[in-house]
């Protein structure tokens, strides 16, 4: 499948694809303007005065500084050999219906490197260029008027200066030109793809339009893969992102516990939810994830998010819900008992789950294999739901790894990296490093009593051991039972 017609500048959310070549690189700056009804399509319109508005800030979340990207940059700049370019391009902006379009999403990797969220920006890395001011290039939209009048502010060279640390800022119609010219004295090209395991790659990406682009103007060049590189080193996070992190789980924390205050029988998962878009949205953040709001036996489908049925009395609530911030991700599950108090059947399930999960977080060190840290996690779960009179000893005396005996109560993964993706990318098959943060998350699924427990944190694993960032988000069953009774009275 190809979407890779060019898309022409858009307005108001509409967005245009026509003629026959890869990117709307901004080449036809002498073209027309194009007015249709209250969304005018702009196709490459060149005006001499640019209305930047200059001091506005451009993100919801407050500027980072743009030493965290300046040091991505130099961090990949070493993985590179000699005399390679490497390109990362921005997410489209996708189509809904008729006119409609999803909200912006930031390309990850091209935040990581450059800070950036702008729709349709390119950065182009070129560190060992016999010309300086190639080394590094962000082309960005130029922000002409009619532009910013239709779709609000756009960056100036400055503000992308300021947001990125990268001190060559061009207009994407100078893009082919400049490309051109570094192609001449470049060895190998690094183009980037999403490759992550679970991705559905069903749907074109400016990125793989490019790859494509590129290898047609230039076929005889040598083409690599930049996500390896990129997936070695955003598994591995700074000082300034575990920063960034935390304020998401702090704004999660924010949430959850306005929940407690506010979840009793005869609420809806809805109105649950409402009560976090406002805590989260109002903190800077947003949801990082479809929110997972599931009372009683909903809690068993692992992906619910219809979150459309009432709370009952009796019954516990599964809540998979947290926030962003700057595009780092926090995931949180707990899961209460929407009256405020867990009957004895619930409250040892809950305590199983609690134990495996404050296990597993110990047990997250250095040098530890992912697919290890699971099996001990699995062993601890036969043991547990023995207890709970849900295996036998039978049972678990038939566990291997390839047929875990927990599998049927505790079916999914122990946890996964998690940064600017909820599923951050990590190479695959290396163990556990300093720096990586994950999420710890165990579960048992009993649809025959119509509830579900899971527990997650997440954890920042270091030389000297796991810390959890989510240590002060309540999770003892005694503490909820506390926090809700408090809020009824
Ligand atoms: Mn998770």
């Amino acid at each position: 499948m190809s979407v890779g017609r060019r898309r022409c500048v858009f307005s108001d959310g509409a967005v245009g694809f026509g003629g026959s070549f890869g990117y709307d690189w901004g080449q036809n700056a002498d073209a027309a303007v194009f007015y249709g009804g209250w969304t005018p399509q702009l196709v490459g319109i060149e005006f001499s005065a640019s209305a930047s508005l200059s001091g506005k800030h451009w993100m919801r979340h407050q500027p980072i500084d743009s030493g965290l990207f300046v040091e991505n940059r130099a961090n990949l700049k070493q993985l590179l050999p000699a005399n390679s370019l490497a390109i990362v391009h921005a997410n489209d902006v996708l189509p809904t219906n008729a006119d409609g379009t999803f909200k912006n999403f930031p390309n990850t990797d091209l935040f990581y490197l450059s800070g950036v969220e702008q729709e349709e920006s390119i950065l182009l890395l070129f560190p060992d260029s016999p010309e300086p001011a190639q080394r590094e290039i962000l082309f960005v939209r130029e922000p002409i008027e009619i532009l910013e009048i239709w779709e609000g502010h756009k960056l100036s060279k400055e503000e992308a200066t300021q947001a990125s640390g990268v001190t060559t800022i061009k207009w994407l119609s100078e893009f082919p030109g400049i490309l051109r010219n570094c192609m001449l004295s470049a060895e190998q090209v690094f183009l980037n793809q999403n490759e992550h395991r679970r991705a559905a790659a069903i749907v074109q990406t400016r990125d793989d339009r490019f790859v494509e682009d590129c290898q047609r103007q230039f076929p005889l060049h040598t083409y690599r893969r930049l996500a390896p590189l990129l997936h070695q080193l955003r598994a591995v996070k700074s000082d300034a992102e575990v920063e960034l992190i935390r304020r998401a789980c702090s704004i999660t924390k924010g949430g959850f516990e306005r929940l407690l205050k506010f979840v009793k029988p005869g609420v809806t998962e809805h109105e649950v939810e409402a009560e976090l878009w406002h805590e989260f949205i109002r903190n800077r953040g947003a949801f990082a994830y479809s929110p997972i709001i599931a009372s009683g036996k909903n809690a068993c489908g692992l992906h619910y998010v219809q979150n459309d049925q009432i709370c009952n009395d009796g019954d516990m609530l599964l809540l998979d819900v947290a926030s962003n911030y700057a595009n780092y991700n926090s995931d949180l599950t707990r899961t209460i008992p929407v009256n405020g108090r867990f009957t004895s059947r619930q409250r040892d399930v809950y305590d199983a789950v609690l134990r495996v999960m404050r296990a597993s977080i110990a047990g997250a060190v250095v040098g530890k294999m992912h697919r290890d840290w699971h099996h001990e996690a699995q062993l601890m779960m036969n043991e547990e739901l023995v207890q709970l009179g849900l295996l036998t000893k039978e049972d678990v005396a038939k566990h291997t790894r390839e047929a875990p005996a927990c599998k049927k109560y505790f079916m999914h993964g122990l946890g996964h990296p998690i940064g600017l993706d909820v599923h951050d990318v990590a190479p695959t098959n290396v163990p556990f490093a300093a720096g990586w943060v994950l999420t710890v998350e165990p579960g048992i699924y009993i649809p025959a009593e119509g509830f579900a427990v899971r527990l997650e944190n997440d954890i920042l694993i270091t030389e000297a051991g796991p810390i959890d960032l989510m240590d002060d988000i309540p999770v003892e069953a005694d503490e909820i039972e506390a926090l809700m009774a408090a809020a009824a009275k």
